[in-house]
């Protein structure tokens, strides 16, 4: 009786430990955005996040690097998947976060915002939000550079 109550309890236990990995990504990986002042490769592109568009997985970590001081990351209102939480960071810091609820994210620099400093995560399937992001309200030079980030996210 105790051998096979014994028998058992492992055969569950190895179930549940496959199905807790198979709930979670293989293998979350971390990707880093820099935060800079100009482009070191076309010092003409002032104010950027680079890379500006991400392709990742749920689960996947995204570190904003303060390479030049003056910037943060911050999401962008309407530009969410339903479910996900907005963030802001703290200017000239390092900030990072890990992206949990699939979709299209669109993020900006919150002083950098109306000279187009912004960015665009699409995490997993972005296309559940992606026409609610394109059409959520930017200011003018905003609007210009996330239209070219929300082309890659749709040809993702
Ligand atoms: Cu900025």
């Amino acid at each position: 009786m105790k051998l096979t109550s014994a028998i058992r309890l492992g055969v569950g236990a190895s179930i549940l430990a496959v199905a807790s990995l198979s709930a979670m990504p293989a293998f979350a990986e971390t990707f880093e955005v820099q935060m800079l002042n100009k482009d070191p490769e076309n010092k003409k592109n002032k104010n950027i996040f680079k890379p500006a568009f991400l392709k990742i997985n749920v689960g996947d970590t995204v570190k904003f690097i303060s390479v030049d001081k003056g910037h943060n990351s911050q999401s962008v209102k309407g530009m969410l998947p339903e479910g996900a939480k907005k963030w802001k960071s703290k200017i000239s810091k390092d900030f990072e976060i890990t992206f949990d609820v699939e979709g299209t994210y669109g993020y900006k620099c919150t002083p950098h915002y109306s000279m187009g400093m912004v960015g665009v995560i699409v995490v997993g399937d972005g296309s559940s939000n992606l026409d609610a992001a394109k059409g959520a309200k930017a200011p003018k030079k905003a609007a210009k550079a996330f239209a070219p980030l929300f082309e890659q996210a749709a040809a993702q």
